[in-house]
């Protein structure tokens, strides 16, 4: 784990959450930041080669962490590369952490037991274990944040620890914040096809068959109430399906309002980089899937107003 605390604070200090794809040196261009000898997709951009992580991608992904922005704010990062916790291909849950929880004799998971994303979901409560220890933090105001596949992580992340005192979704699409019904972009069947270890097996029985479904991502949002949670989408991440994460969004309103939690204030979706900073938030910005400054001041207007 990778941790950056504001140094001037009146007291302990609120913290953002949220796991990495490229490893904590990827996050600051700092030599003294360790770099994993996990295991780590292959990109020859950044010199990951034979599925390990070199010098060659130290600060690569600052742009996605803005460190000093968020100290001037007043909060701090805590981060670690979602890869030590489990390696994010399908190898049978032979690796990562899900064979410290076996049964005797259990050799992977039943079907209704978690797969990738839970478990990367199950090491952000770890991370927040940590900050409960920590006298500079103030682990009862942690925002758990994620792009992408780890924006679905961080909202499982959000409704199974009700710790986490906000959630927020990045461009996290299928399987996140976008209603899967609406077959738009990703779809199930796609989602299981690529990645077959991020959900548990009974959701392949779901592949093309959204209209047989049980329940909607509005409900995974739901589940995070009455605590505050912020979706975004950026226009060009089709494949995310924009309108369908605002529509969860929208669509998780009526469990905040049972609790007295207000919901979400549009009906519609937004225009272009206008935020909606009510219980349940939203914004869609220009330009593609990628997490950009814009998108970290919005979360952190977000956590001024929701949780300081
Ligand atoms: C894509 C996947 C999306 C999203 C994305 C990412 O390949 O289809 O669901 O998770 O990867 O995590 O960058």
């Amino acid at each position: 784990m990778l941790i950056y605390l504001p140094k001037n604070a009146a007291g302990k200090a609120p913290v953002f959450a949220g796991l990495n794809f490229m490893g904590n040196h990827s996050v600051q261009p700092d030599p003294a930041i360790f770099i994993t000898d996990a295991w780590m997709r292959a990109n020859q951009e950044f010199g990951i080669t034979e599925h390990r992580a070199t010098e060659a991608s130290r600060g690569a992904q600052e742009s996605r962490w803005p460190v000093a922005a968020l100290i001037a704010r007043g909060y701090g990062l805590a981060t670690a590369y979602y890869g030590d916790i489990d390696p994010d291909y399908d190898d049978g849950f032979q690796n990562g952490v899900h064979p410290l929880f076996y049964e005797d004799g259990q050799t992977a998971p039943a079907q209704d037991q978690w797969g990738s994303i839970g478990a990367w979901a199950w090491g952000l409560s770890r991370i927040l274990d940590y900050l409960e220890a920590d006298p500079q933090a103030d682990a009862t105001r942690v925002a758990v944040m994620g792009h992408s596949r780890l924006g679905k992580t961080a909202l499982w992340a959000g409704a199974i620890d009700e710790r986490f005192a906000l959630a927020i979704s990045n461009d996290s699409g299928c399987g996140g914040a976008a209603l899967s019904r609406r077959c738009i972009g990703e779809t199930v069947e796609k989602i299981n096809t690529a990645f077959p270890h991020w959900f548990c097996d009974n959701f392949l029985q779901y592949n093309a068959k959204e209209a047989e479904l049980p329940v909607d991502q509005h409900e995974l949002i739901a589940l995070i109430a009455p605590r505050p949670v912020y979706v975004a989408s950026a226009e060009e991440d089709r494949w995310a399906d924009p309108k369908g994460e605002f529509l969860a969004a929208r669509g998780a309103s009526p469990v905040y309002r049972l609790l007295g939690a207000g919901g979400m204030a549009a009906e519609e979706i937004p225009p272009l980089n206008s935020p909606v900073m009510s219980t349940i938030g939203y914004h869609i910005r220009p330009g593609k899937h990628d997490v950009t400054l814009y998108d970290w001041e919005r979360y952190m207007d977000f956590a001024d107003k929701h949780m300081k």
